[in-house]
């Protein structure tokens, strides 16, 4: 009845749960709960220790930027050539929470190998080939969007997000109307190992669970608004953005931010995992995804709030960890191809016009980017700065959230 049941693609879905799906499983299950995709950690298991983590450079500045290194590529990739950032300082002090990133031209996507990628030995082939990409300067939230930020925004505006919304008959006509009950995706821990090919056994539709009440109605905001607002779908980010006076970051602004001027670096920070034996993203130890199991060695069981790490270069905080975050490209596993087979440098490229996974043919789906707390080396290592993720567009969990970004006029 859907292409979730049959074995996933290569790369499945890394935090797309559609919601069609969810209500039509929902049509099967009086149980009302639902295993879903993905691959993360209950955001129930609140974090148990501060960060460990009390270096927090000054987030880079209009002054500072026009003189981050360029460096050659020093990892995996061949395919990889040096970041040439633009010289251009930004023409306006910075907009509060938001820091300088300023372009240029670097190499995107993600040529290494790992035997942890979500089962799959072997490169992410979404993410190939390397190609030549120029984006133009611009402004980026440091942080992942917040409950408190998001607040803000609803309080202002009377918002409602499509988690709240109860699903009408029309969008789900074989629904019985008992099961079209508003809630949203939450990561259930299991209570014993379980094979990892099968993200059904990890997720569940939660009646109630939304931006307010990301694991469900028992659970509120109370002494979080400093962490990332979660359980918003793409048209729910959007809405924030706008209000806001910004919009969400093409994926190769997204990429370029994250790669902090470095050119074929594993991670937003460098090649090592630990450097130093210390963590720098919110990530998941320990065996997924296991109840208990999550050993918070990262310094977070689940979810953490924003600014616990230290930043990239560029001043940007948990780009890689913590929550995915949605880009405005429409996600195409051949896009890169596409792109690489005009053969030129692509200048500020805004994503394929239409969405395509073939995994998932029918779901349309934008691209996620940068892992969560839920990404392992054990499973997903999408934390890897060059990978991909992808949602469908309606479809919101407690692992998914996003940062905006801001044009400047270039001189
Ligand atoms: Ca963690
Ligand atoms: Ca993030």
């Amino acid at each position: 009845m859907n292409a979730q049941k049959k074995e996933p693609y290569v790369e499945k879905p890394v935090a797309g749960f559609p919601l069609k799906l969810v209500i039509g499983l929902m049509v099967l299950s009086a149980a009302f709960v639902l295993l879903l995709a993905a691959y993360t950690q209950s955001s129930q298991s609140l974090p148990s220790t501060p960060s460990s983590s009390s270096e927090k450079p000054t987030p880079i500045t209009q002054e500072s930027t026009d003189n981050l290194p360029v460096t050659p590529a020093t990892s995996a990739g061949s395919g990889f050539a040096p970041t040439v950032a633009n010289p251009v300082p930004a023409t306006a002090s910075a907009p509060e929470g938001m820091v300088w990133i300023p372009g240029g031209e670097f190499s995107m996507g993600g040529d290494a190998e790992s035997e942890s990628l979500c089962s799959v030995p072997g490169v992410t082939r979404d993410a190939l080939p390397i190609h030549r990409v120029v984006v133009d300067g611009f402004w980026m939230d440091a942080t992942e969007v917040t409950n408190e930020q998001y607040s803000q925004f609803v309080n202002a505006t009377g918002y409602v997000t499509v988690a709240e919304q109860k699903p009408t008959q029309e969008e789900f006509p074989t629904a019985p109307p008992e099961n079209l009950i508003a809630g949203s995706t939450v990561f259930a821990p299991t209570p014993q190992p379980v094979p990892l090919n099968n993200y059904f056994h990890w997720w569940s539709y939660v009646a109630g669970a939304d931006w307010r009440n990301p694991t469900g109605p028992e659970n509120d905001l109370t002494g979080r608004e400093n962490y990332p607002v979660v359980q918003i779908a793409y048209e729910d980010a959007v809405a924030y953005a706008t209000w806001a006076d910004k919009r969400l970051p093409t994926e190769a602004e997204w990429e370029f931010a994250a790669r902090g001027g470095k050119a074929g670096e594993l991670y937003a920070w460098g090649n090592e995992l630990q450097p130093g034996g210390k963590f720098q993203a919110n990530i998941y130890q320990g065996e997924f995804p296991v109840e208990g199991r999550d050993t918070g060695e990262d310094g977070f069981k689940g979810i953490a709030p924003v600014k616990q790490y230290s930043p990239n270069a560029y001043g940007v905080y948990d780009i890689a960890g913590n929550v995915w975050e949605w880009t405005s490209d429409w996600y195409r596993h051949d896009y890169y191809e596409s792109l690489a087979a005009e053969g030129r440098v692509a200048r500020n490229p805004q994503g394929p016009d239409s969405p395509f996974d073939p995994a998932e043919p029918t779901e349309k789906k934008r691209v996620h980017r940068g892992g969560s707390f839920l990404c392992t080396d054990l499973y997903c290592t999408r934390y890897m700065v060059g990978t991909r993720g992808k949602g469908e567009v309606r479809t919101a969990s407690n692992h998914v959230g996003f940062r905006c970004v801001k044009s400047v006029k270039q001189p």
